[in-house]
């Protein structure tokens, strides 16, 4: 792991943000593929069967990550194939974006 990247990265998801653009930069450099697995509203959580995320320097896998906008779970379904936008923080694997996949 690069921390170096890591904090420039943050960093830069930040500035984004509060400029409104969060999302021109996820569908830009953080979108990942994967296919929904389990959706536990209830718990905020996600089952995702991935495919490599960059920016978490991850391989492809089947996980569990935490969401903490419920909103994001509300048309997610298991079965369903999309694009997520994934970031690790305070130790935790957080989904913060989700949408459908052609
Ligand atoms: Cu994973």
């Amino acid at each position: 792991m690069n921390h170096a990247h890591t904090a420039r990265k943050l960093l830069a998801t930040l500035l984004l943000s509060t400029l409104g653009a969060s999302s021109v930069w996820a569908q830009t450099s953080d979108m990942s593929r994967g296919e929904i697995r389990k959706v536990d509203k209830a718990a905020s959580k996600i089952t995702i069967q991935h495919g490599e995320i960059k920016n978490l320097d991850m391989p492809p896998m089947t996980m569990v990550f935490q969401v903490r906008d419920p909103a994001l779970l509300e048309k997610a379904k298991a079965g369903d194939k999309v694009r997520f936008s994934a970031e690790l923080k305070e130790g935790a694997y957080i989904v913060t974006a989700v949408e459908a996949a052609p």
